[in-house]
C-alpha cells in the first residue's frame, strides 16, 4: 500500500487555546467566566464544523446577478453558506451585543467571541466589524433619533431584526486620503438630504445601513469639510433604487466576501451631527474596527500555528516526526512566542477599550488606548503575514495546495495590513497620537503591566528600549520628514515593548498555577529584540532613481 499522509486536525479552537482560556481566568469575575463558556464551546464547535467544510467542499464565491431573464435590473446576491448562517450566528452567540451591554469586561467577552467566529464566518466578521464600529460611532454622536432608529438593529439578539451596516469611506480618489471624496450631499426641496457620488470598495453591500462620508453641496475642500451620513439601503425586501451595485471585486483573497463598487444617485441619508468634520465623527467607528482587524489577524495566526503544531506531531521525515527535528521544534517555538505577544497586546486594546468605554480607565490609560489601537494593528496585519506564510512552508508542498485550505489562510491575511489603514498610514496615525500625551502615558501603563518584576532581563530590556525610543523621539520629533520616514520602525518598537510587558505580566501570573509556557513565550520573543528603531536616510532620493 503506497504511502498516504495524515491531514492536520483542529483540535476544538475554544477548549485547546490555552491563552484565551488563561486570559479569561485572570480577568474576569467568576461568574461572568462561567456564564461565557456556553457561548465561546458553540463557537468553538462551528469553526470546526467550518473547518471540515473548507476541506471537504468546493470553494466558493458570491454571486452577483444583475439582470434576469426578461431585462428587469435584479441585482441579486448569492453568498455562501456561513453568510447565510451570519445573522443566526452573531445574534444566538450574542456577538455584538455583548460588547455593548453594560459591563466594562463587555469588549473583551465580545472580542473573545470574535476570534474565535472569526475565520468560521469567511469574513462575515468585515461586516460586523463596521456594524460595531457604527453602533459606537452613533452612541458617540449623541444623535438620540439615529441612535433608537438603528442601534436595537445593529445589537439586537433576533436574527429577524438584526442589520448590517457598511462603512462608505474609500473612493477613486483614494482609501488612505479620504479628503479627496467625491461624494456629494445635497438637500432636496423637501430638505431630506441625497448622496451622489461613487463608493469604490463596499464590504457590506449585503447590509441594511452604512455610515458614508461626503461633501456637503457648497462645503470647502479637504478633510475637516467632509460630514458623516447615515443611509439605509432596503425599502422592506428590495434594495433602494438610488444603491447601485456596479460589480463585485476580484480579490486576492476573502473570497467569500462580496466587495463591490457602488453607486449613489440620491440616497437619501442623515447627517450625524454637524455637517463638517465627518473623519472625526468617524473615528471612534475607525479606532473599533482597527480593533477587530487586530484580533481577526490574531485568529489567522492561532490557526495557522495550531495546524503546523499538530502535522508536526503526524509527519516523519529523516527518520523522526518532524516536532522532534530541532531546527523545525525551532521554527514552531518562533512562531508561537511571536503570536502570544501579539495575542496578548490584541486582547489588551480590546479589553481597554471596554475599560474606557465605562469610564473606569485611568486617563493614562485612556491616552494608552489612543496610541495601543495602531500600533496593535499595523503590527498584527504584517505578523500574520509572516506567521500565515511560515506555517504553510510547514507542510512543504502541500502547503501550496488549494484543497488543504491552508494557501486561503495566507491570502486572507494580506488583507489584514490593508484593512482599516496601512501599515505606513497607521504608522503615521500613531504619530498624531504620539503628538499628545501617548507616550508618557503608554510608558506608566507598561509600569503598571511590569508591576514589581522589576529585575529581570526582559523587564531590563524593555526599559532600555523605551529609553532608546524616547531619545529617538527627541532627536527627530522636530523633523517631520524624518519622523515620517522613521515611524514605522518606531511604531514596531513601541508595540513590541508593549507585548513584550504584557507577556511578563502573563508569565508571572501564569508561573503562581506551575505553568512555565507563558515565561518561555516571553524569553523567546525577547530573544528576536524588541528595538526596531531605523536611522531616517536624508538620501533615499539615490535609491529611488532604480
Ligand atoms: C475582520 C476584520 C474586520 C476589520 C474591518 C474591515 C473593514 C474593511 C473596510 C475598510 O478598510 S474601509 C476603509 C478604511 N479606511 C481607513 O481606515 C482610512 C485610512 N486613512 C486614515 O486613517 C487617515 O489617517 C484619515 C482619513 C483618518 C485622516 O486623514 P487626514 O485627511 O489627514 O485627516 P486629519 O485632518 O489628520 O484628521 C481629521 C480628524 O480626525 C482630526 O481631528 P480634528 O478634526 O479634531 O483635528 C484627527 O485627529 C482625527 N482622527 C484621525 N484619525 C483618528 C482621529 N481621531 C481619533 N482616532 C483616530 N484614529
Amino acid at each position: 500500500m503506497a504511502f498516504t499522509q495524515d491531514a492536520p486536525q483542529l483540535a476544538h479552537p475554544y477548549r485547546s487555546d490555552r491563552l484565551l482560556q488563561s486570559l479569561l481566568d485572570r480577568v474576569l469575575p467568576a461568574e461572568r467566566r462561567a456564564a461565557l463558556d456556553v457561548d465561546l464551546d458553540a463557537l468553538g464547535d462551528y469553526a470546526q464544523v467550518a473547518w471540515q467544510r473548507v476541506t471537504s467542499c468546493t470553494r466558493r464565491k458570491p454571486l452577483l446577478t444583475q439582470w434576469d431573464a426578461w431585462g428587469h435590473r435584479v441585482d441579486r446576491m448569492e453568498l455562501t453558506s456561513a453568510w447565510n448562517e451570519g445573522a443566526t450566528m452573531t445574534t444566538r452567540h450574542a456577538v455584538l451585543a455583548a460588547g455593548h451591554g453594560d459591563n466594562a469586561h463587555g469588549r473583551l467577552e465580545e472580542f473573545a467571541r470574535v476570534y474565535l467566529y472569526h475565520l468560521a464566518s469567511e469574513f462575515y466578521t468585515c461586516p460586523l466589524a463596521m456594524t460595531d464600529g457604527a453602533a459606537t460611532a452613533l452612541k458617540a454622536s449623541g444623535n438620540q433619533a439615529l441612535i433608537g432608529r438603528a442601534l436595537p438593529h445593529f445589537l439586537s439578539r433576533e436574527p429577524a431584526l438584526f442589520w448590517l451596516s457598511g462603512q462608505w469611506m474609500t473612493e477613486n480618489t483614494g482609501g488612505s486620503d479620504v479628503g479627496g471624496t467625491e461624494t456629494m450631499a445635497r438637500q432636496d426641496a423637501e430638505g431630506q438630504w441625497r448622496l451622489y457620488g461613487r463608493k469604490w470598495f463596499s464590504s457590506a453591500v449585503v447590509g441594511e445601513a452604512a455610515l458614508a462620508l461626503a461633501r456637503p453641496e457648497g462645503a470647502g475642500s479637504g478633510t475637516s469639510a467632509l460630514a458623516l451620513f447615515y443611509v439605509e439601503t432596503m425599502d422592506g425586501a428590495q434594495r433602494k433604487p438610488q444603491l447601485i451595485i456596479d460589480r463585485l471585486k476580484d480579490k486576492l483573497g476573502t473570497h467569500e466576501l462580496p466587495t463591490a463598487e457602488i453607486h449613489l444617485d440620491g440616497l437619501p441619508a442623515w447627517p450625524l451631527g454637524e455637517l463638517a468634520h465627518g473623519v472625526r465623527q468617524v473615528a471612534p467607528m475607525l479606532n473599533v474596527t482597527r480593533t477587530w482587524n487586530a484580533i481577526c489577524a490574531v485568529a489567522s495566526m492561532a490557526r495557522a500555528v495550531a495546524l503546523a503544531r499538530d502535522y508536526a506531531t503526524r509527519r516523519q521525515a529523516f527518520g523522526r516526526l518532524l516536532i522532534e527535528q530541532p531546527l523545525h521544534a525551532q521554527t514552531l517555538a518562533d512562531m508561537q512566542a511571536e503570536f502570544e505577544g501579539a495575542f496578548a497586546l490584541a486582547f489588551e486594546v480590546a479589553h481597554l477599550l471596554g475599560r474606557v468605554e465605562h469610564g473606569v480607565a485611568t486617563s493614562e490609560e485612556t491616552a494608552a488606548l489612543r496610541l495601543l489601537t495602531p500600533l496593535a494593528k499595523l503590527w498584527t496585519g504584517k505578523l500574520a503575514v509572516k506567521i500565515c506564510s511560515e506555517a504553510l512552508e510547514c507542510f512543504g508542498g502541500a502547503g501550496y495546495i488549494e484543497d488543504t485550505g491552508l494557501p486561503q489562510l495566507l491570502r486572507d491575511a494580506q488583507v489584514y495590513a490593508i484593512w482599516e489603514g496601512t501599515t505606513n498610514v497607521l504608522s503615521l496615525d500613531s504619530l498624531r497620537a504620539l503628538a499628545g500625551d501617548s507616550f508618557a502615558a503608554l510608558r506608566s501603563t507598561l509600569d503598571g503591566w511590569l508591576g514589581g518584576h522589576g529585575d529581570s532581563h526582559p523587564v531590563a530590556l524593555i526599559r532600555s528600549t523605551l529609553d532608546v525610543s524616547a531619545h529617538w523621539l527627541e532627536q527627530y520629533g522636530g523633523q517631520r520628514d524624518a519622523l515620517e520616514a522613521g515611524a514605522r520602525g518606531l511604531a514596531f518598537t513601541l508595540a513590541r515593548c508593549s507585548a513584550a510587558a504584557l507577556l511578563v505580566r502573563q508569565a508571572e501570573w501564569s508561573r503562581r498555577y506551575g505553568d512555565l509556557r507563558a515565561a518561555a513565550a516571553l524569553q523567546r520573543f525577547v530573544s528576536h529584540g524588541l528595538d526596531r528603531l531605523l536611522t531616517p536616510d536624508a538620501d533615499n532620493a539615490a535609491l529611488l532613481l532604480g
